[in-house]
């Protein structure tokens, strides 16, 4: 299977992070897209392309048009105030407080436009964030054009990014582009598989009053895990949407054979739903020595996620998401889609 990777993602990077109190360096980071490029290679997936350039005419469809007109302006707008390091937000709009009018500041902006910390911008970003969009429509494009499947190396990763904010390392949400792309191109349906260890709440969001998307996510339960506050099983959809979202929370400890089980359900009914492309956000912080995570997949699992993918037997679009594992990262992303090619 084809790669479509793009260096620009270098240019981003989380310095900053806050974790258990402590303010540490970001766990996403530049590294991580590298080790997966040099996997790819190392086991002779197959070529790796860079992607062409994209406008935002897609991504207009699946996020506000304030929320993308405000992102490339971040880093100047810092800048503009004295400013360098990372810009960050400290305020978000909750429960009692407006969500609905924009402030005119650039500190007031970041935290309108995001739902934590988690997702800053240095100078680079923006240009990272705009490749990684384009490599998901690229890897998009050659499934369209009839590959079997195809692996977008998206870095920064997109399923935490909803319609109008970023957050989790997430900025525009590169499965949701892709999934409504290929309905402008002619699909019926389309349906995304989340198997990040963390609930795809932007992707739920995007399409949660939709039926030509159907959204499966296996995750930790948010009762226990970041995000917290979206992916719990009685979560199904709304109006039209109605019965095409299908959670599966899992308790911290879970282990393949309990995950496997979930995904087994999942894929039998995304099958059922019959669409014409899946895009599988593939995060692999599901692993047992993620530094951020509490399931416990070890490496073997991995092939064999993507040998029940693969026996969905529908064209299928893989997008790079989490996993933080440094180490074994190219190890494990790479082994799903070894397993998928069989
Ligand atoms: N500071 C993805 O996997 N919370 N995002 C980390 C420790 C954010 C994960 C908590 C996790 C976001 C794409
Ligand atoms: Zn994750």
């Amino acid at each position: 299977m084809k790669t479509v990777y793009s260096p620009r993602h270098k240019g981003h990077r989380n310095q900053v992070e806050l974790n258990s109190g402590a303010i540490v360096p970001g766990f996403e980071l530049p590294e991580r897209a590298e080790i997966i490029r040099r996997r790819v290679e190392a086991v002779g997936l197959g070529e790796i392309t860079a992607p062409e350039e994209w406008d935002l005419e897609t991504a207009a469809k699946v996020h506000r048009r304030d929320y993308l007109d405000f992102l490339p302006t971040v880093w100047q707008r810092w800048t503009a105030e004295g400013r360098s390091g990372s810009a960050l937000p400290f305020t978000w709009p909750t429960r009692g407080l407006r969500g609905d009018v924009p402030p005119e500041t650039i500190d007031g902006l970041l935290g309108f436009y995001s739902f934590d910390a988690g997702a800053s911008f240095v100078e680079g970003s923006w240009d990272a964030i705009k490749s990684s969009h384009d490599v998901a429509l690229s890897a998009a494009q050659l499934v369209k054009n009839g590959e079997r499947a195809a692996f977008a190396l998206c870095r920064p990763p997109g399923h935490h990014a909803g319609s109008g904010f970023a957050g989790g390392y997430c900025y525009i949400n590169n499965a949701a582009v892709a999934a409504q792309w290929f309905l402008d191109q002619g699909a019926a349906r389309v349906a995304i598989l989340d198997v990040d260890y963390h609930h795809g709440n932007g992707t739920q969001e995007i399409f949660y009053e939709r039926a030509d998307v159907a959204v499966f996510n296996l995750h930790a339960d948010p009762l226990q895990e970041y995000p917290f506050y979206l992916g719990h099983a009685d979560e199904r959809g709304t109006g039209q949407g109605e019965g095409f979202n299908t959670n599966y929370p899992m308790r911290w400890g879970t282990d393949f054979a309990r995950w496997d089980e979930a995904h087994a359900d999942a894929c039998a009914k995304l099958k059922q739903y019959a669409p014409d492309v899946v895009v599988v956000s593939l995060g692999v912080d599901t692993f047992e020595r993620d530094p951020i995570s509490q399931f416990k997949l070890v490496s073997d699992d991995y092939p064999r996620i993507g040998r029940r993918i693969e026996a969905l037997q529908l064209p299928t679009l893989f997008v790079m998401e989490g996993g933080y594992a440094v180490e074994e990262i190219g190890i494990n992303a790479v082994g799903v889609l070894t397993g998928f090619e069989g």
